[in-house]
Order: structure tokens, then sequence, then C-alpha cells
């Protein structure tokens, strides 16, 4: 049996979540169009009869201008250094810049293993490229293994899977096999809630706001679906941005709320009520006890039923 773990490494955007879901066969991350979704270590198992891939989800490399984000990098550098693969990914249909050019540097530094994934493969524009983009890194870097995959279709995953078992060592799971995750419900939950607002906001408002799930009653619901009551608050730095989150009449926070609670529903097997509420805390992406507030609390987790 092969078992160990594998950190997914690139920029912003680059779509190491939705590789990650698509992966591990169940979404375990969310995902969105705004960078800097990720702000924490998410992992995700696949097991299978050939051994287990313990992935960790990681933020995309940024240049952090702030506390949380400073933190963010702090856990990403920890993390690629200790793992037994390092998958760099990056995004086909962009030119590479400044950023993929720093985050080779990072790769250079480490001792194991750099497999290179060439993500959105789907897109015409990585296809026209492919070759020279590849180049871009392979001159740079001796990896370990290179693949070019669609994380959105599925394309070539199957091989990318192929080259993680032959470079992970022997040994036992990590992990019972039928985990998927092993951040808690609670989090998880204030991530859905995310997400849903992540696709509605704009501007600073993505990189402003953060969930924080203040308190989750279970009581028994109707078949074998227990009922979750969730009370949440949406952080946002200023007044004006609390005003833009609650919306006309209350439209938007409405909005988020039903998105939120569909998924929340349809990936828990549950059926829950949402008690959102907006507030403005100044500078909370600075502030140690908010920021720990928001941390992942690790319990193991089989991810539900989506
Ligand atoms: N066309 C296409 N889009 C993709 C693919 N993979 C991811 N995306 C999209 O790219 C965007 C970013 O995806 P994420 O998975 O959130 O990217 P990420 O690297 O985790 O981003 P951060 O968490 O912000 O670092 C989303 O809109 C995805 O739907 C792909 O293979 N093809
Ligand atoms: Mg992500």
């Amino acid at each position: 049996m092969k078992s160990g773990t594998v950190a997914l490494l690139g920029r912003p955007n680059v779509g190491k979540s939705t590789l990650v879901n698509a992966l591990v066969g169940q979404k375990v991350a969310i995902v969105s169009p705004r960078p800097q979704t990720t702000r924490h270590r998410i992992v995700g198992v696949l097991t299978e009869a050939r051994g287990q891939v313990v992935f960790f989800d990681l933020p995309g490399v940024h240049r952090p201008l702030h506390r949380m984000n400073a933190q963010m990098m702090h856990l990403l550098r920890e993390t690629v250094a200790e793992v037994d693969v390092v998958v760099q990914i990056f995004d086909a249909s962009q030119p590479p810049g400044h950023g993929e050019a720093f985050v080779v540097q990072l790769v250079r530094q480490l001792a194991s293993p750099v497999v290179l994934v060439a993500n959105k493969l789907d897109l015409p524009a990585s296809r026209r490229h492919l070759a020279e983009r590849l180049a871009f890194y392979t001159q740079r870097h001796q990896y370990a293994a290179v693949v070019a995959v669609s994380a959105l279709s599925g394309e070539n995953l199957e091989r990318l899977v192929e080259h993680l078992f032959s470079l992970l060592p022997e040994g036992e799971p990590l992990l019972p096999s039928d985990v998927t995750t092993t951040q808690s419900e609670r989090f998880f939950i204030a991530e859905l809630i995310r997400e849903a607002l992540l696709e509605r906001v704009e501007a600073e408002l993505p990189f402003t706001t953060a969930v924080w799930v203040r308190q989750v009653e279970e009581e028994e619901g109707q078949g074998d679906r227990p009922l979750l009551r969730v009370w949440a608050d949406i952080l946002v730095e200023r007044e004006s941005q609390k005003a833009i989150v609650v919306g006309r009449g209350g439209r938007m926070i409405r909005d988020v709320g039903k998105a939120a609670r569909e998924r929340i529903e349809r990936l828990l097997g549950v059926r829950a009520y949402l008690h959102l509420q907006v507030k403005a805390r100044p500078g909370w992406r600075e502030k140690p006890h908010v920021l720990a507030e928001l941390q992942p609390v690790e319990g193991v987790w089989d991810g539900g039923e989506g």
C-alpha cells in the first residue's frame, strides 16, 4: 500500500480547490472566481485499494498585506516543507509572470518531489500556448512529473493520480478509509456561507469579509435528516460594506442565506435554518483573537453525503 501527504501549491485562482474536490470525488473545499478564496489548510482524502493520499489544499501564493495573509503564507510554507509530494499547479490559460516565477523560487527550496500540473486545459487559450507555458517552468526546475489537466472536466486526472501514487512512500493509511476531510462541520458551514457570499460581492468585499459560525444546534428533523439551526456572523471592515452585504431591503443577505442553506442541506444531508447577521469589525484582518476564532477546528468528519 502507498500512503502519504500531498500539498497543492500555486497562485490564487489557478484551481487548487477545484482539483482537490475532483480528486477526492466530493466537495471539501469552497471554490470561487475570486482570488484568495481559500484561507486555511483544507484536508481532502482519497482512499483507494492501492493506498491513500491526504491532500492539503492551501491558500494561493500572494504578497501578504495583512496579518491574516501573513498567517496564510506562513501556513503554506510550513505545509509544503513537510509533505511527501508537492503539486505545483498553474493556470495554463494565462501567461506566466512574476507571481509564477516566485512560486518556482519556493519549490526550488524544497527537498520533496514536485509534480507540475497545468490546469484549465479545457480552455482554448491553454491548448494554444501549452508547450511554451510548460517550458517556462521546466526550464527553471527539475519536476518529478508533468501533467496537463482540467480540474473542471476531469481530463487527465487519472494520470495525475497515477503519478502521485508512484511518488508516495509505502505505508498504511493515515486516516480511516471513510474520512474525506478533517475539518469540523461548523467550519465547513462557515465556508459554504462564505462561498455563497463570494459569488455575489465585488471589488474589495471578497477580501474584507469573513464568516464566523457562532452556534449550531441540532434537533431531530423529519425522517433521517436532522435539523440544523445555525447562527452565523458575516464580518465586514466598515459600516458602508455592511449596507452592501445586507443589500436593499435585505435582498443580498437573503440571497446569500438561501444559496448557502441549499448547499448545506445538500452536502451535509440535513435540513437547515440560517440566522445570518452582518457586523462591522474594523481591522479584523489584523486582530489575532478574531483570526484565531476563524481557524478550522479539526474534527475527523466523513464529509456527510454529497
Ligand atoms: N475553465 C476552467 N476553470 C477552472 C478549472 N479549475 C478551476 N477553474 C475555475 O477557476 C476559478 C478558481 O478556482 P479555485 O479552485 O477556487 O482556485 P484556487 O486555486 O483554489 O484559488 P484560491 O483558493 O483563491 O487560491 C473558479 O472559477 C473555478 O471554477 C478548469 O480546469 N477549467
Ligand atoms: Mg482555493
